[in-house]
Protein backbone atom coordinates (compact mmCIF):
# COMPACT_ATOMS: atom_id res chain seq x y z
CA UNK A 1 0.00 0.00 0.00
CA UNK A 2 2.83 2.96 1.51
CA UNK A 3 4.41 1.70 -2.23
CA UNK A 4 1.66 2.61 -4.25
CA UNK A 5 0.88 6.19 -2.59
CA UNK A 6 4.36 6.44 -2.91
CA UNK A 7 4.10 5.64 -6.77
CA UNK A 8 1.43 8.12 -7.14
CA UNK A 9 2.77 10.48 -5.28
CA UNK A 10 5.95 10.53 -7.15
CA UNK A 11 4.06 10.45 -10.68
CA UNK A 12 2.55 13.59 -9.59
CA UNK A 13 6.07 15.86 -9.88
CA UNK A 14 5.74 17.71 -6.97
CA UNK A 15 2.17 18.39 -7.37
CA UNK A 16 -1.01 17.48 -5.10
CA UNK A 17 -2.77 14.47 -5.28
CA UNK A 18 -6.07 14.27 -3.39
CA UNK A 19 -7.35 12.24 -0.51
CA UNK A 20 -10.12 11.00 -2.29
CA UNK A 21 -8.06 10.21 -5.66
CA UNK A 22 -5.94 8.57 -3.56
CA UNK A 23 -8.39 6.18 -1.69
CA UNK A 24 -10.32 5.70 -4.81
CA UNK A 25 -7.48 4.32 -6.91
CA UNK A 26 -6.59 2.59 -4.32
CA UNK A 27 -9.60 1.34 -2.78
CA UNK A 28 -8.80 2.41 0.77
CA UNK A 29 -10.59 4.76 3.65
CA UNK A 30 -8.98 8.44 4.16
CA UNK A 31 -7.99 7.24 7.28
CA UNK A 32 -5.70 4.57 5.81
CA UNK A 33 -4.13 6.85 3.37
CA UNK A 34 -2.67 9.23 6.33
CA UNK A 35 -2.00 6.54 8.44
CA UNK A 36 0.22 5.04 5.27
CA UNK A 37 1.35 8.78 4.76
CA UNK A 38 2.04 8.89 8.34
CA UNK A 39 4.24 6.01 8.21
CA UNK A 40 5.98 6.97 5.19
CA UNK A 41 6.81 10.56 7.22
CA UNK A 42 8.31 8.52 9.52
CA UNK A 43 10.57 7.02 7.28
CA UNK A 44 12.05 9.92 6.21
CA UNK A 45 9.65 11.29 3.58
CA UNK A 46 8.58 14.46 3.32
CA UNK A 47 5.42 15.06 2.58
CA UNK A 48 3.26 18.09 2.73
CA UNK A 49 -0.89 17.58 3.24
CA UNK A 50 -3.49 20.23 3.05
CA UNK A 51 -6.86 20.01 3.75
CA UNK A 52 -7.88 21.25 0.61
CA UNK A 53 -5.34 20.29 -1.79
CA UNK A 54 -4.46 16.83 -0.52
CA UNK A 55 -0.85 15.40 -0.10
CA UNK A 56 2.56 16.36 -2.02
CA UNK A 57 5.64 14.71 -1.72
CA UNK A 58 8.65 17.25 -1.70
CA UNK A 59 11.49 15.52 -0.80
CA UNK A 60 12.97 11.65 -0.54
CA UNK A 61 15.14 10.20 2.18
CA UNK A 62 18.71 8.83 1.15
CA UNK A 63 17.30 5.56 1.78
CA UNK A 64 18.05 2.09 -0.31
CA UNK A 65 14.90 0.93 0.45
CA UNK A 66 12.42 -0.83 -2.00
CA UNK A 67 10.25 1.99 -2.88
CA UNK A 68 13.86 4.03 -3.84
CA UNK A 69 15.27 1.18 -5.76
CA UNK A 70 13.32 -1.54 -7.44
CA UNK A 71 11.79 1.04 -9.48
CA UNK A 72 15.54 1.49 -11.08
CA UNK A 73 16.00 -2.26 -11.88
CA UNK A 74 15.80 -3.96 -15.05
CA UNK A 75 16.38 -7.19 -13.43
CA UNK A 76 13.69 -10.18 -13.40
CA UNK A 77 14.77 -11.81 -10.07
CA UNK A 78 17.76 -9.92 -8.65
CA UNK A 79 16.28 -7.77 -6.10
CA UNK A 80 12.86 -8.70 -6.09
CA UNK A 81 12.25 -8.63 -3.34
CA UNK A 82 14.92 -5.77 -1.48
CA UNK A 83 14.59 -6.12 2.23
CA UNK A 84 15.57 -2.55 3.66
CA UNK A 85 17.01 -2.92 7.04
CA UNK A 86 17.89 0.29 9.15
CA UNK A 87 20.34 -1.62 11.27
CA UNK A 88 21.95 -5.36 11.11
CA UNK A 89 24.71 -6.82 12.81
CA UNK A 90 26.20 -8.16 9.35
CA UNK A 91 23.51 -8.12 6.19
CA UNK A 92 25.28 -11.77 5.65
CA UNK A 93 24.33 -13.23 8.88
CA UNK A 94 20.50 -12.05 7.99
CA UNK A 95 20.55 -13.44 4.72
CA UNK A 96 21.91 -16.97 6.02
CA UNK A 97 18.67 -17.28 8.54
CA UNK A 98 16.50 -16.08 5.42
CA UNK A 99 17.68 -18.07 2.98
CA UNK A 100 17.80 -21.07 5.65
CA UNK A 101 14.09 -20.06 6.33
CA UNK A 102 13.49 -20.66 2.67
CA UNK A 103 13.71 -16.69 1.39
CA UNK A 104 13.28 -16.82 -2.79
CA UNK A 105 16.62 -16.45 -5.27
CA UNK A 106 16.79 -12.81 -5.91
CA UNK A 107 16.15 -12.02 -2.56
CA UNK A 108 18.49 -8.67 -1.68
CA UNK A 109 18.97 -7.58 2.24
CA UNK A 110 20.45 -4.28 2.24
CA UNK A 111 21.09 -2.33 5.69
CA UNK A 112 21.88 1.05 5.99
CA UNK A 113 24.25 0.21 8.99
CA UNK A 114 25.73 -3.21 10.03
CA UNK A 115 27.16 -3.51 13.58
CA UNK A 116 29.52 -6.52 13.01
CA UNK A 117 30.07 -6.00 9.27
CA UNK A 118 32.29 -9.22 8.02
CA UNK A 119 34.84 -10.14 5.88
CA UNK A 120 36.56 -13.04 5.03
CA UNK A 121 38.80 -15.41 7.86
CA UNK A 122 37.55 -13.48 10.49
CA UNK A 123 38.31 -9.98 9.37
CA UNK A 124 36.02 -7.14 9.89
CA UNK A 125 34.09 -4.91 7.45
CA UNK A 126 33.89 -1.75 8.31
CA UNK A 127 30.69 0.22 7.49
CA UNK A 128 29.99 3.64 7.16
CA UNK A 129 26.10 4.75 8.33
CA UNK A 130 24.46 6.35 5.39
CA UNK A 131 27.67 6.45 3.10
CA UNK A 132 28.13 3.14 2.13
CA UNK A 133 26.03 -0.02 0.09
CA UNK A 134 25.83 -3.31 2.62
CA UNK A 135 23.78 -6.09 0.68
CA UNK A 136 23.65 -9.23 0.86
CA UNK A 137 22.41 -11.77 -2.59
CA UNK A 138 20.60 -14.61 -1.60
CA UNK A 139 21.35 -17.25 -5.08
CA UNK A 140 19.68 -20.90 -5.23
CA UNK A 141 22.90 -21.67 -8.39
CA UNK A 142 21.83 -25.41 -9.92
CA UNK A 143 25.56 -26.04 -10.57
CA UNK A 144 27.97 -28.48 -8.73
CA UNK A 145 29.68 -26.84 -5.59
CA UNK A 146 33.06 -27.07 -6.98
CA UNK A 147 31.69 -24.37 -9.76
CA UNK A 148 30.54 -22.10 -7.35
CA UNK A 149 34.06 -20.55 -5.98
CA UNK A 150 33.78 -18.23 -8.88
CA UNK A 151 30.45 -17.01 -8.07
CA UNK A 152 32.39 -14.21 -5.97
CA UNK A 153 33.71 -13.17 -9.50
CA UNK A 154 30.22 -12.26 -10.87
CA UNK A 155 29.74 -9.94 -7.74
CA UNK A 156 33.03 -7.91 -8.54
CA UNK A 157 32.73 -7.89 -12.46
CA UNK A 158 29.03 -6.69 -11.93
CA UNK A 159 30.68 -3.67 -9.11
CA UNK A 160 33.34 -3.36 -11.67
CA UNK A 161 30.77 -2.44 -14.42
CA UNK A 162 28.52 0.03 -12.21
CA UNK A 163 31.84 1.82 -10.94
CA UNK A 164 32.87 1.51 -14.88
CA UNK A 165 29.23 3.59 -15.52
CA UNK A 166 30.52 6.19 -13.15
CA UNK A 167 33.50 7.49 -15.08
CA UNK A 168 35.89 5.33 -12.18
CA UNK A 169 38.52 2.96 -13.84
CA UNK A 170 37.93 0.29 -11.46
CA UNK A 171 40.34 -3.14 -10.89
CA UNK A 172 39.78 -6.13 -9.82
CA UNK A 173 41.89 -7.77 -7.09
CA UNK A 174 41.26 -11.94 -7.36
CA UNK A 175 39.57 -12.71 -5.56
CA UNK A 176 37.39 -10.80 -3.97
CA UNK A 177 38.10 -6.88 -3.67
CA UNK A 178 37.36 -4.04 -6.01
CA UNK A 179 40.10 -1.65 -6.17
CA UNK A 180 40.62 2.03 -7.42
CA UNK A 181 43.98 3.54 -7.70
CA UNK A 182 45.20 0.66 -5.50
CA UNK A 183 42.87 0.80 -3.18
CA UNK A 184 39.91 -0.98 -2.07
CA UNK A 185 36.48 0.70 -2.65
CA UNK A 186 34.77 -2.79 -2.42
CA UNK A 187 35.00 -6.65 -0.62
CA UNK A 188 33.03 -9.18 -1.51
CA UNK A 189 32.44 -12.31 1.33
CA UNK A 190 30.54 -15.39 -0.22
CA UNK A 191 29.42 -18.18 1.75
CA UNK A 192 27.48 -21.23 0.83
CA UNK A 193 25.33 -23.97 2.36
CA UNK A 194 25.93 -27.13 0.28
CA UNK A 195 25.85 -31.36 0.47
CA UNK A 196 27.88 -32.88 -1.71
CA UNK A 197 26.46 -32.40 -4.81
CA UNK A 198 23.94 -29.62 -4.22
CA UNK A 199 24.04 -26.06 -3.14
CA UNK A 200 21.58 -24.98 -0.95
CA UNK A 201 22.20 -21.26 -0.96
CA UNK A 202 24.60 -19.39 -1.96
CA UNK A 203 24.96 -15.39 0.03
CA UNK A 204 26.86 -12.99 -1.42
CA UNK A 205 27.83 -10.05 0.63
CA UNK A 206 28.69 -6.52 -1.36
CA UNK A 207 30.07 -3.58 0.61
CA UNK A 208 31.09 -0.21 -1.25
CA UNK A 209 32.58 2.50 -0.14
CA UNK A 210 30.03 4.66 -1.53
CA UNK A 211 29.53 8.55 -0.17
CA UNK A 212 32.45 7.60 2.77
CA UNK A 213 34.84 10.67 2.99
CA UNK A 214 37.43 9.14 5.02
CA UNK A 215 38.24 5.84 6.95
CA UNK A 216 39.24 5.11 10.41
CA UNK A 217 42.92 5.14 11.15
CA UNK A 218 44.26 1.09 10.56
CA UNK A 219 42.03 1.43 7.19
CA UNK A 220 42.52 4.39 5.50
CA UNK A 221 45.90 3.73 3.41
CA UNK A 222 43.91 1.21 1.90
CA UNK A 223 40.83 2.37 1.52
CA UNK A 224 38.96 4.62 -0.88
CA UNK A 225 35.78 5.20 -1.50
CA UNK A 226 33.47 6.74 -4.50
CA UNK A 227 33.15 10.19 -3.56
CA UNK A 228 36.61 10.20 -2.76
CA UNK A 229 37.78 8.90 -6.33
CA UNK A 230 34.90 11.78 -7.91
CA UNK A 231 37.20 14.36 -6.45
CA UNK A 232 34.70 15.16 -3.57
CA UNK A 233 31.15 14.68 -5.79
CA UNK A 234 28.36 13.06 -3.74
CA UNK A 235 27.10 9.67 -5.74
CA UNK A 236 23.92 8.63 -5.76
CA UNK A 237 24.14 5.01 -4.02
CA UNK A 238 20.61 4.35 -4.73
CA UNK A 239 21.26 4.53 -8.40
CA UNK A 240 25.06 2.81 -7.48
CA UNK A 241 22.79 -0.29 -6.03
CA UNK A 242 20.72 -0.94 -9.06
CA UNK A 243 23.45 -0.52 -11.51
CA UNK A 244 25.47 -3.51 -9.19
CA UNK A 245 22.08 -5.45 -9.41
CA UNK A 246 21.06 -4.64 -12.98
CA UNK A 247 24.93 -5.32 -14.11
CA UNK A 248 25.01 -8.68 -11.97
CA UNK A 249 21.48 -10.29 -13.04
CA UNK A 250 23.10 -10.97 -17.11
CA UNK A 251 26.45 -12.13 -15.77
CA UNK A 252 25.52 -14.77 -13.11
CA UNK A 253 22.77 -15.92 -15.96
CA UNK A 254 26.08 -16.44 -18.27
CA UNK A 255 27.23 -18.28 -14.85
CA UNK A 256 24.80 -20.60 -14.59
CA UNK A 257 25.19 -21.39 -18.51
CA UNK A 258 28.79 -22.40 -18.17
CA UNK A 259 29.34 -21.38 -21.28
CA UNK A 260 33.46 -21.67 -22.23
CA UNK A 261 34.12 -17.54 -22.66
CA UNK A 262 31.35 -16.12 -19.69
CA UNK A 263 31.73 -12.74 -19.45
CA UNK A 264 32.08 -12.06 -15.83
CA UNK A 265 35.79 -14.13 -16.34
CA UNK A 266 36.44 -11.39 -19.07
CA UNK A 267 35.93 -8.60 -17.36
CA UNK A 268 37.98 -10.51 -14.21
CA UNK A 269 40.85 -11.04 -16.32
CA UNK A 270 40.96 -7.77 -18.42
CA UNK A 271 40.58 -6.00 -14.66
CA UNK A 272 42.75 -7.89 -12.78
CA UNK A 273 45.55 -6.22 -10.60
CA UNK A 274 47.38 -9.39 -10.24
CA UNK A 275 48.06 -10.74 -14.11
CA UNK A 276 51.55 -11.38 -14.40
CA UNK A 277 52.64 -9.95 -11.34
CA UNK A 278 54.87 -12.14 -8.57
CA UNK A 279 52.86 -12.85 -6.00
CA UNK A 280 52.92 -14.28 -1.88
CA UNK A 281 50.04 -16.82 -0.83
CA UNK A 282 49.31 -18.56 2.04
CA UNK A 283 49.62 -22.36 2.17
CA UNK A 284 49.27 -24.41 4.98
CA UNK A 285 53.38 -24.89 4.72
CA UNK A 286 53.40 -21.05 5.69
CA UNK A 287 53.44 -17.74 2.57
CA UNK A 288 54.84 -18.83 -0.71
CA UNK A 289 55.19 -17.07 -3.60
CA UNK A 290 54.74 -17.40 -7.61
CA UNK A 291 54.05 -15.59 -10.88
CA UNK A 292 49.89 -14.81 -11.47
CA UNK A 293 49.23 -15.80 -15.37
CA UNK A 294 45.50 -16.36 -15.61
CA UNK A 295 42.26 -16.88 -14.21
CA UNK A 296 40.39 -20.28 -15.18
CA UNK A 297 37.09 -20.92 -15.84
CA UNK A 298 36.02 -22.13 -12.53
CA UNK A 299 37.62 -18.32 -11.39
CA UNK A 300 40.76 -20.13 -9.75
CA UNK A 301 44.11 -17.88 -10.17
CA UNK A 302 46.77 -19.81 -12.17
CA UNK A 303 49.76 -19.51 -10.48
CA UNK A 304 53.55 -20.48 -12.07
CA UNK A 305 55.94 -21.68 -9.74
CA UNK A 306 59.93 -21.14 -10.20
CA UNK A 307 60.22 -24.84 -11.99
CA UNK A 308 57.40 -23.67 -14.35
CA UNK A 309 54.44 -25.74 -13.39
CA UNK A 310 51.20 -24.34 -12.39
CA UNK A 311 48.81 -24.70 -9.61
CA UNK A 312 45.42 -23.56 -9.39
CA UNK A 313 44.14 -21.45 -6.28
CA UNK A 314 40.65 -21.45 -4.97
CA UNK A 315 40.60 -18.99 -2.45
CA UNK A 316 43.14 -17.32 -0.39
CA UNK A 317 44.50 -13.66 0.38
CA UNK A 318 47.42 -13.12 -2.45
CA UNK A 319 49.83 -9.94 -2.30
CA UNK A 320 51.80 -7.96 -5.03
CA UNK A 321 55.37 -8.91 -4.45
CA UNK A 322 56.55 -7.03 -7.10
CA UNK A 323 56.95 -6.04 -10.89
C1 LIG B 1 36.27 -8.59 2.40
O1 LIG B 1 36.97 -9.39 3.25
O2 LIG B 1 36.70 -7.71 1.70
C2 LIG B 1 34.77 -8.90 2.39
C3 LIG B 1 33.95 -7.72 2.80
C4 LIG B 1 32.48 -7.99 2.62
C5 LIG B 1 31.64 -6.92 3.22
C6 LIG B 1 30.18 -7.13 2.94
S1 LIG B 1 29.19 -5.82 3.47
C7 LIG B 1 27.77 -6.73 3.23
C8 LIG B 1 28.06 -8.14 3.70
N1 LIG B 1 27.83 -8.30 5.11
C9 LIG B 1 28.96 -8.56 5.78
O3 LIG B 1 29.03 -8.72 7.02
N2 LIG B 1 30.00 -8.60 4.93
C10 LIG B 1 29.57 -8.38 3.58
P1 LIG B 1 38.56 -9.42 3.31
O4 LIG B 1 39.13 -9.71 1.96
O5 LIG B 1 38.86 -10.37 4.40
O6 LIG B 1 38.99 -7.95 3.68
C11 LIG B 1 38.82 -7.47 4.98
C12 LIG B 1 39.86 -6.37 5.15
O7 LIG B 1 39.51 -5.23 4.34
C13 LIG B 1 39.95 -5.84 6.56
O8 LIG B 1 40.84 -6.61 7.34
C14 LIG B 1 40.48 -4.40 6.34
O9 LIG B 1 41.88 -4.41 6.14
C15 LIG B 1 39.85 -4.03 5.01
N3 LIG B 1 38.63 -3.25 5.20
C16 LIG B 1 37.70 -3.34 6.17
N4 LIG B 1 36.68 -2.50 5.95
C17 LIG B 1 36.97 -1.86 4.79
C18 LIG B 1 36.30 -0.88 4.04
N5 LIG B 1 35.10 -0.39 4.37
N6 LIG B 1 36.89 -0.46 2.90
C19 LIG B 1 38.08 -0.95 2.49
N7 LIG B 1 38.77 -1.88 3.17
C20 LIG B 1 38.21 -2.35 4.30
Amino acid sequence: MKKHILTLLKQAQGNYVSGQDLCEYLGVSRTAVWKHINQLREEGYAIDSSARKGYRLIDVPDLLNEYEVEPLLTTENIGHPIIHLDEVTSTNIEAKKQAREGIKEGTVIVAEHQTEGRGRSGRSWFSSPEWAIQMSLVLRPKVSPAFAASITQVGAAAVAKALESLGLSPQIKWPNDVLIGGKKICGILTEMSCELDHISHIVIGIGINVNTPSFPEEIASVATSVRIELGGKHCNRKELMAAVLNAFEPLYIDFLKGGSQPEYLSICRHLSNLMGQFITYETSQGIRSAQAVDIDNMGRLIIRHEDETTEALLSGEVHILRS
